[in-house]
């Protein structure tokens, strides 16, 4: 079939938040592209080779063999190759992009942080992302392995994860806000695919579930996300640690 389109080609990992606001976007397009799934470890390298130097985190979206980098990126650059259905949508586009950044800026960390953050108390949850229930002791032993690493990596502290928690509500009355003004919780738009994958991995820690329910942020989430695997248990942060 001839087709108007470059080829895509979205490199990805699996758990990745980022990855789904990406997929969402080539989904929303009607575009067809292939998915590469990379292995965690190994992706700094290809990722390097194919975006160039410096660059080793997912999404990236090659576009024929233009490299682009990054989920606000690829928005962006699915918007100039299909302009409709648009992510960024007039009258209010330079909101939805100032929102979108916000999204990536602000709240897309807390999306790394508070699962890893709370899989630290409650190791076993780890096997309820791949799609399965709590893991055995053995599994147990190599889920607080890769949260010790991911700690590491995402340079979290128990100082950090507390002030991460004391500043969401701050975070979520934003999100209102723009839902309020309209910026997002219609036709899903940049920044509904933005903020939302991140609200919807912040939906599996059930310690944030009081926080979250009847947002229109977490309605949103579900919306745009409906399939995410994963629960940790309420219970896992210390109890003071989340604002009331
Ligand atoms: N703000 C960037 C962040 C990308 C990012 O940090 N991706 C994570 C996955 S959620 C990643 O690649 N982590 C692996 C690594 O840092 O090597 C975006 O939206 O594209």
């Amino acid at each position: 079939m001839m087709s108007d389109q470059p080829s895509l080609t979205l490199h990805v990992l699996p758990p990745s938040h980022p990855c789904m606001t990406a997929e969402a976007g080539l989904r929303h397009k009607g575009l067809e592209y292939e998915k590469v799934t990379l292995q965690a470890g190994a992706h700094t390298a290809e990722i390097e080779r194919l975006y160039g130097d410096g660059k080793t985190t997912v999404p990236g979206l090659m576009v024929g063999d233009e490299a682009v980098h990054g989920s606000t990126a690829i928005l962006a650059r699915l918007e100039e190759l299909r302009p409709e259905p648009a992510l960024y949508p007039e009258p209010i586009a330079d909101r939805v992009r100032e929102a979108e950044e916000w999204g990536d800026r602000e709240l897309q960390d807390l999306g790394r942080r508070l699962p890893f953050g709370a899989m630290h108390f409650r190791p076993e949850a780890m096997g309820t992302f791949g799609g399965g229930g709590a893991l055995e002791p053995a599994g147990v032993d190599f889920a607080m392995k890769l949260v010790r690493a991911a700690w590491r990596y995402h340079a979290i502290t128990a100082e950090r994860l507390a002030g991460d928690l004391a500043g969401l509500p701050a975070k979520i009355a934003q999100i209102e806000s723009l839902a309020a003004d309209g910026v997002i919780g219609g036709e899903p738009n940049a920044a509904d695919l933005q903020i939302g994958a991140t609200l919807r991995v912040l939906a599996t820690v059930g310690d944030l579930a009081p926080l979250l329910e009847g947002t229109a942020g977490l309605r949103l989430a579900h919306e745009v996300f409906p399939d995410y695997a994963g629960k940790v248990p309420a219970g896992a942060f210390p109890a003071g640690w989340i604002p009331a």
